[in-house]
């Protein structure tokens, strides 16, 4: 972090005016294109955990691979060359989705392409004014009663959200190890989303 100059401001009694000025009166600002995020009630719940296992099940100092799963389907690391989405969301869409951390150490939730309202942070109600893109969800630790876990609403609205891009842990040697997703959003009108796991037993 060394120091740099950037700029050196001198003061000059004979210095000419500004050419730009700024106007007495601010325009309002525009109003937003939809509602706000937190007033718009999610259309479906999706739950998808972090998790981490030995490479080798019977020695712990094997190296760690590192999941980012649907609940109720088996972890296994991210594969770069495939095509099939984890998740398929229809653009217009709210959504909420609870992260869980069911490993023993810090996982960082990230998303590309959109903006998420932090709702609940490890069981506490948090009312945030303002979006992420990225948040800590806490490690667990046997003494706990149940997985640490953030509740997100999710937001695809915006109709560029349309293609396919990834959500991962943000620690760079967990998203390396295959602690990643790849989420398909079709256009509005493309095709239906695909339901949570857990209800989907029975349907094709
Ligand atoms: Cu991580």
């Amino acid at each position: 972090d060394p120091n740099r100059a950037l700029v050196a401001i001198t003061a000059s009694a004979d210095a000419s005016e500004p050419q730009a000025a700024l106007p007495a009166h601010a325009e309002p600002p525009p109003r937003p294109e939809r509602p706000w995020l937190g007033n718009v009630a999610p259309v479906r719940v999706r739950k998808l955990f972090f998790s981490e296992q030995p490479e080798n099940p019977d020695d712990p100092n094997s190296p760690t691979r590192f999941f980012m799963t649907l609940d109720g389907e088996t972890p296994k690391p991210f594969d770069p060359h495939s095509d099939v989405p984890d998740i398929t969301v229809r653009q217009g869409d709210v959504e909420d989705w609870i992260i869980e951390n069911r490993s023993m150490e810090l996982h960082d939730f990230h998303i590309h392409q959109l903006h998420f309202q932090l709702l609940d942070w490890s069981g506490v109600a948090v009312n945030e004014p303002f979006l992420r893109d990225t948040v800590n969800v806490p490690y667990y630790n046997s003494r706990m009663l149940k997985y640490p876990s953030v509740r997100l609403r999710m937001d695809f609205r915006d109709p560029n959200i349309v293609g396919t891009f990834v959500y991962h842990c943000h620690v760079l040697e967990h998203e390396d190890g295959g602690m990643m997703g790849r989420i398909k959003v079709v256009p509005r009108d493309a095709a239906s989303s695909t339901k949570p796991p857990n209800q989907q037993k029975g349907e094709l």
